[in-house]
């Protein structure tokens, strides 16, 4: 695979007339803050886009504020433009039916910055150097000499300050990035609570519950230690998706264990696991020995079938 360049990408793209641009499953701030920044910037050139991710579930509703976000279509209205662009999916598994739009097109286009992504494009602009994928979009703007004005920036910033979990683990370039998008007038503080610092209060019982039924296992990862939860698909009630993704940042403060697991049942008998580490033990092969992907310190996969299995299969991959 050769490595494409935010100028190849911006040359692609300066000469498409429709662009469809493809956020990955149960789409979490990144890669909709990625999609709907690109997808403001190629509109107001006069280009024709429509954004989608796939499944019928609806866009987080933190997310429907951000500007552009009127240029999403639900995943069965897309039609598949010449030029198809996927961002911040680590494989083309991640776009589920919608693959299908993003093989079939002329161009098509991976811009992601998944260390796990093997580049599945035409061009790969994939960077694991970068914090979130949003940065690399705000790249491929600026080759392209878009004005970054503040409807712009608050999309970029979305994915910045979630996949750097409020600037915690972000690297110099991403706050002189943050630094610049504030400067466009982006309401920081309004954004970060609506982000990260917001659950209905049907969260909050439902984060006890969960925790109330953590497993700590000292021994497992060489010693390190593992601690993991369920979250099994009726005790899910009123909270979506998008809440009971941040679970995992609760359960992750155990200072004992270098491991977090959440195991989530997004449909009965279907899992989503997420994954967190904080030093020592690099997730990528372990989330790929289960078929997923993501970056060293978080990631994640699916599996299916009773709870118990999906746990055991789990822990006897350590
Ligand atoms: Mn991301």
């Amino acid at each position: 695979m050769r490595a494409s360049t935010p100028q190849d990408v911006a040359e692609v793209l300066g000469d498409a007339t429709a662009v469809t641009i493809l956020c990955h499953v149960r789409p979490d701030p990144d890669t909709i803050g990625s999609g709907l920044a690109l997808a403001l910037g190629l509109s107001r050139r006069g280009v024709d886009v429509e954004v989608s991710f796939p499944g019928s579930e609806k866009l987080p509703r933190s997310l429907t504020a951000l500007a552009g976000a009127d240029l999403v279509v639900p995943a069965g209205e897309v039609v598949g433009h010449p030029v198809v662009v996927s961002v911040d999916a680590a494989t083309l598994g991640r776009l589920g039916d919608l693959g299908a739009v993003f093989e079939r097109a002329e161009h098509n286009i991976v811009i992601d910055h998944h260390v796990s992504n093997s580049g599945f494009g035409e061009l790969n602009l994939i960077d694991p150097a970068a914090d979130c994928t949003s940065i690399l979009i705000l790249a491929v703007l600026d080759e392209l000499g878009a004005e970054i004005d503040a409807d712009i920036a608050t999309c970029v910033y979305a994915g910045l300050i979630t996949d750097t979990g409020s600037f915690k683990w972000a690297r110099p370039e991403s706050l002189r990035v943050g630094a610049r998008l504030l400067d466009t007038g982006v309401d920081g503080a309004a954004w970060s609570r609506v982000l990260l610092d917001s659950h209905p209060v049907s969260w909050l019982s439902l984060v006890s519950k969960v925790l109330g039924g953590a497993r700590f296992d000292a021994n497992a990862c060489d010693g390190h230690g593992v601690i993991y939860a369920v979250v099994e698909h009726d005790m899910m009630g009123p909270v979506g998706w998008a809440d009971v993704e941040s679970i995992i940042d609760v359960l992750r403060v155990a200072e004992e264990a270098e491991v977090a697991a959440v195991f989530k049942e997004t449909a009965p008998s279907k899992w989503a696991v997420s994954l967190r580490a904080k030093d020592k033990v690099d997730l990528v092969p372990l989330a790929g020995a289960h078929g997923g992907g993501g970056h060293r310190r978080a990631a994640g996969y699916s599996d299916s079938g009773v709870v118990g299995d999906v746990v055991d299969r789990f822990l006897r991959s350590l």
